[in-house]
């Protein structure tokens, strides 16, 4: 390979110099520059990708972006002193007396811009990118990153790392995201440094001249994205590294974990404990120990000695069985796995080609290696061994990968599709290709959505696997880190994602794990988890008071199944996370960002969830622009203002924001139970127009790829009061046969449709169930909500249009 860097010093800062020559190609320019070879390619109007190289060869992710560039025409203009590149949305600026890039809106507002002295520069093999910092500008996403939401001053690195009981501000974790958006002067843009070695992103850290994004070795490779919003740039960003697929309805109930259930009479107990404290869940985890020696493929025959019966008799009672897969395969003689992997090749080797061993939980191992494409292959068909036993769920673990003592040497070949890399490059990718294996194999048959939930990622993740952050603590502040991780990774692609609710290590105190299962309902992967010789930490193991505020807000979690299951659907369509941080929809509202309301997020779009620790019994929420109603008792609030919220240890502060149309069905105690087939519309007043799409399917299979859906649009004209129901599309009959619609905020007397009145009801609604009174009544709980006398109408669901006129 030819590199043009014949003066690299390797002690000091190399730019890349000025612009030697350039070319025309089919989607943007190529060229030279002193120290390196360039390339700039428009994706689309919006997205631009930036490449520059010591080497005449680019090298480049095989894994992560799924987009290639479309026929966008691109203006190229020379002056003395600069090429531009335009499209529609976009103007990028080459400064070529030394290379350095300023992106501009076609409003001519500036974006983003290089240093002009350093632009791109190379310190040894390290390239990195410096960017001018732009007054207040505000940094958000990068994935799974502990710390603020607004991640100004600090810095982060990119490293698949395992860690135990992480505080949470330590760095790095388990999955790595480079991909953030900055935010200044009422414009934002989003750059993703697409290469998987170890990086590092500075933004503005210790010093005040610029932020940087560095690799420690490939190219500067990156997107640009412009976007007028936000949400425009997550979803350039998901359109670019792809979006979750629907994933089974079954994977958004009641998820049960613990380090480990067994032995299978256990598992039943847990089972029947769900059904006869009618508290509703769909999935129980087998950890480690359902293995034999924690070897993977095996069952402990004494702990489990009929896998397919038992999993059968929960599949009966509504229980869905998820196992947990670690990469590490014992190295023993007489096991197959470990056999066959040897023969064949598919274990990561030493440069020698000897199989590179670590001690896991089975003793020393080898390693499949996920970056060849026969690997994945073969271990999507080991996997026949659990999904002929019925298993529906894998939970891909210890996949950075980890080993005792966390230092997996460099050296260590990896086939990255053939590229023959080591650990440097690929270790960051490795465990999402055991995700993107573990999806195959769960796809089995291609009939059953799969459902994988993994711990290391990387871009792109989000098309394998959910995402869960690891081994969070049993503390109010993991709790409150836990939601902006969640939000984070919301930002980043990873929509289906979720904390280890009661925290994984230590144990809860009763209020904590209270509060922690009412915010995790409104988390888009509900999941509880706990260590090996903690104690029971089970909805009911905290006492009776804590059993029934789960059972709450669990039953509330199935009521919005409609709400949430459309969410996932738009999600799966927009790359627009479900649990939104509010810098998505209110990027330059200052007071989002403070960090007393940074943990507020909008779920699904409609509510405001305002977390608070779970010893607070008042908070402080601020509520953005718009109309909000406390969700358990309706009261109104003008947006725009700081509020004080009562945060006793039944009530969660939540709030619906106005003009939304929030979806409910009758609780059921898992996702296959039939429902009363009522579609409960509850409508809140806000301004103007508002619309909803609400979406069905059957929830398992693919036929809503050909047409297998159900689709509805809702208009609600808060103004004229009407709402108007359009004609499904779709092949799908909906599931509800009846619809009640309820009005909150509306002063109504009358409801019509088609000329006719409908019988109209008071109803009293209330969200969650009145709760024993406990002798003494705590200080810290209110009475009961319910919501007085709210007009109500029950009609037919049919498939025609269906406007209502109310009012007075
Ligand atoms: O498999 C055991 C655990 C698992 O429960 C946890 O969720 C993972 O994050 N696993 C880590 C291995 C070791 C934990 C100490």
């Amino acid at each position: 390979m030819t590199t043009v860097a014949t003066s690299v010093t390797r002690a000091q800062n190399q730019s890349a110099g000025k612009v030697l020559s350039w070319e025309p190609t089919t989607h943007g320019i190529t060229g030279r520059t002193e120290a390196s070879y360039f390339k700039i390619s428009l994706f689309t109007d919006t997205t631009v990708r930036i490449q520059l190289s010591r080497y005449e060869q680019f090298s480049s992710n095989p894994y992560s972006v799924v987009q290639s560039p479309k026929g966008i025409s691109v203006n190229v203009s020379e002056t003395p002193e600069a090429l531009t590149l335009e499209t529609t949305e976009l103007k990028i600026v080459l400064t070529k007396n030394e290379w350095a890039l300023s992106f501009y809106d076609q409003q001519g507002n500036l974006l983003n811009q290089d240093d002009p002295a350093f632009g791109v520069s190379w310190l040894g093999t390290e390239v990195t990118n410096y960017k001018k910092l732009q007054p207040d500008e505000k940094f958000i996403g990068l994935g799974e990153k502990t710390g603020g939401i607004d991640r100004a001053g600090q810095a982060f690195t990119n490293w698949n790392t395992d860690y135990f009981a992480y505080g949470v501000n330590d760095d790095p974790l388990y999955m790595s995201i480079p991909f953030y958006i900055g935010i200044h002067g009422e414009r934002a843009y989003g750059i993703f440094f697409d290469n998987t070695h170890k990086t590092t992103f500075n933004f503005g850290a210790s010093n005040r001249r610029f932020s940087y994004f560095s690799a420690e070795d490939g190219d500067m490779d990156y997107y640009f994205l412009q976007g007028n919003t936000v949400a425009e740039i997550i979803s350039g960003y998901t359109s670019l590294t792809g979006k979750m697929s629907m994933p089974p309805l079954w994977a958004l109930g009641f998820q049960q974990c613990r380090y480990s259930y067994y032995p299978e009479s256990e598992v039943f107990a847990l089972a029947d404990n769900f059904r006869d404290r009618d508290m509703p869940a769909d999935v129980i985890y087998l950890d480690i120990h359902h293995m034999e020696k924690y070897k993977v493929f095996t069952f402990d025959g004494e702990k489990f000695p009929d896998p397919k019966s038992m999993i059968q008799t929960l599949k009966a009672k509504g229980f869905r069985v998820v196992v947990i897969m670690d990469p590490g395969i014992k190295v023993e003689k007489d096991y197959l796995p470990y056999q066959e992997g040897k023969d064949k090749g598919l274990f990561l080797n030493y440069p020698d080609g000897e199989t590179y061993e670590g001690q896991v939980w089975p003793g020393w191992c080898a390693f499949p290696d996920f970056t060849s494409a026969k690997t994945r292959q073969w271990w999507a068909e080991k996997m026949a061994f659990y999904t002929d036993a019925g298993v529906d769920g894998f939970w891909t673990d210890m996949n950075e990968p980890a080993s005792w003592g966390q230092h997996t040497p460099n050296l260590i070949n990896f086939d990255y599709e053939g590229e023959q890399v080591s650990h440097r490059k690929a270790r960051n990718v490795y465990g999402m290709q055991m995700a993107r294996a573990a999806q195959e194999g769960a796809f089995k048959n291609g009939k059953e959505r799969p459902f994988t939930l993994t711990r290391a990622g990387f871009s792109g993740i989000q098309r394998f696997a959910a995402a869960w952050t690891g081994d969070n603590v049993s503390s109010e502040e993991h709790m409150m880190a836990g939601i902006r991780l969640v939000n984070s990774l919301g930002i980043s692609g990873v929509s289906f994602a979720g904390y280890d609710v009661g925290g994984f290590c230590g144990e809860a105190s009763k209020s904590l794990f209270a509060r922690w299962m009412s915010i995790a309902a409104f988390s888009p992967l509900y999941r509880a988890h706990s260590m090996i010789n903690s104690n029971d930490a089970e909805p009911w193991a905290f006492g009776e008071e804590v059993e029934e505020i789960s059972k709450n807000y669990l039953k509330l979690r199935y009521q919005m199944l409609p709400l949430l299951y459309t969410a996932f659907h738009k999600s799966s369509q927009d790359g627009l996370p479900l649990a939104k941080s509010l810098t998505i929809d209110y990027p330059f509202d200052e007071n989002i960002y403070d960090g007393r309301f940074q943990n507020q997020y909008l779920f699904c779009d409609s509510l405001l969830v305002a977390p608070a620790e779970s010893h607070k019994e008042i908070t402080k929420a601020y509520l953005p622009e718009g109309n909000w109603y406390y969700f358990f008792h309706d009261q109104s609030y003008l947006g725009g203002q700081e509020i004080y919220v009562d945060t006793p240890i039944n009530y969660l502060p939540v709030f619906v924001k106005g003009g939304s149309i929030v979806p409910l069905q009758s609780p059921v105690s898992h996702t296959a139970e039939q429902h009363d087939s009522i579609l409960r519309l509850h409508v809140y007043k806000g301004e103007g127009i508002s619309s909803y799409f609400h979406y069905e399917d059957d929830g398992r299979s693919l036929d809503y790829k050909k047409g297998g859906f159900y689709k509805r649009e809702i208009l609600l004209d808060s103004d004229r009061q009407t709402l108007r129901l359009t004609k499904p599309t779709g092949d799908f009959a909906s599931r509800y046969k009846q619809l009640s619609v309820i009005f909150h905020g509306f002063e109504i007397n009358e409801v019509t449709s088609a000329g006719e009145k409908l019988p109209l009801t008071r109803e009293n609604i209330a969200f969650l169930h009145k709760i024993s009174d406990f002798d003494p009544l705590p200080d810290n709980r209110l009475p009961y909500h319910e919501i007085a006398g709210l007009p109500t109408v029950t009609l037919p669901h049919h498939a025609e249009e269906i406007i209502l006129t109310f009012g007075t």
